[in-house]
């Protein structure tokens, strides 16, 4: 048996939770058009006839302007030299630039093989591809490179395939029946987020949280009630993620309350309120209570 972690790391946007979400057939990671939706590490178990994969999920690397992103960018970080083989991931559409440098930097002197997965070949004309891996390559001594889409499925089930090869032999981690390491409690938060970054803008989704305040789920046969609150950091910004007459707040808690309905396999009780709190990216203790986790870097003072 093949077993063993493999982590996904690269830019925000690259599509590492659309791949995550691909590979294991289940949304554990929320998705969203804005970079640095990703805020925790994410675990994923997927088994194979040839052996058991733990994928790991990472907050996309930037520089980090907050506290938050310091966890962010750490938690991503930390993974590297923990886990049997990297998949970073590059936006097959995007231009290479400083900040691919910057992560192919954090690979050095690492002994864990890198698979290159060039992701969103569905954007890009075929022949485009070599010249892109030929510069690419320059980047790292990959042990593979492997173009995918993980929008359509793409070369998906090759990198797996590439991905087991290179796992260590060994018995099974997790119970067959074991998919993550997220909570409900955390998927509940997760969603109302992906919704909020999908209704929304400019800084709002980089300066929203969403805490679950009560999951009773006491009545759990016939009904789920969930009662949570939408952090953001301005005054100003609490009308936006309202709307007009409430309208942009009911949009976000229907679509919310759909997924989640699916997810819990329950009819929900969704109720949202929203909240500001200033300059909650630079407060640990709120970044605490919104289930950021701390990392080994000790933050610097502003
Ligand atoms: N066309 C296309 N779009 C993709 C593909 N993979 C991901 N996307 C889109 O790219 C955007 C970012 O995807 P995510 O999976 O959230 O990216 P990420 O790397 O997890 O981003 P962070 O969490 O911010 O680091 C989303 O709009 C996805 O739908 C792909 O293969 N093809
Ligand atoms: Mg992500």
């Amino acid at each position: 048996m093949r077993v063993g972690y493999v982590s996904f790391i690269g830019r925000p946007n690259a599509g590492k939770s659309t791949l995550l979400n691909a590979i294991i057939g289940a949304k554990v990671a929320i998705v969203s058009d804005k970079p640095q939706t990703t805020r925790n590490r994410i675990l994923a178990v997927k088994n194979y006839p040839e052996g058991q994969v733990v994928f790991v999920d990472t907050p996309g690397i930037h520089r980090p302007l907050h506290r938050l992103n310091v966890r962010m960018v750490d938690a991503a970080v930390e993974t590297l030299r923990e886990v049997d083989v990297i998949v970073l991931l590059f936006d097959a559409s995007s231009k290479p630039g400083k900040g691919d440098e910057f992560v192919s930097t954090l690979l050095k002197n690492l002994a864990t093989p890198v698979v290159l997965a060039l992701n969103k070949i569905d954007l890009v004309a075929k022949r485009t591809l070599l010249p892109l891996m030929e510069r690419v390559q320059k980047w790292h001594d990959f042990a593979a490179i492997v173009p995918v889409s993980a929008a359509s499925g793409d070369g998906v089930d090759r990198l797996e395939r590439v991905l087991l090869e290179r796992l260590p032999e060994g018995e099974p981690m997790y119970p067959d029946d074991y998919l993550t390491d997220q909570t409900e409690r955390s998927l509940v938060a997760e969603t109302v987020r992906e919704k909020v970054l999908e209704h929304t803008h400019a800084e709002l989704p980089f300066s929203t949280a969403v805490v679950v305040d009560e999951f009773d789920e006491s009545e759990r046969e016939k009904i789920v009630r969930l009662y949570c609150t939408i952090y953001v950091e301005h005054d100003s910004q609490k009308p936006i993620v309202i709307g007009r007459g409430g309208e942009m707040i009911k949009r976000i808690g229907t679509e919310a309350r759909q997924d989640l309905e699916k997810m819990l396999e329950s009819k929900v009780f969704l109720d949202l309120r929203v909240k500001v709190n200033p300059d909650w990216r630079n407060d640990d203790r709120a970044l605490d209570d919104i289930g950021v986790p701390r990392t080994a870097r000790k933050p610097r003072r502003r």
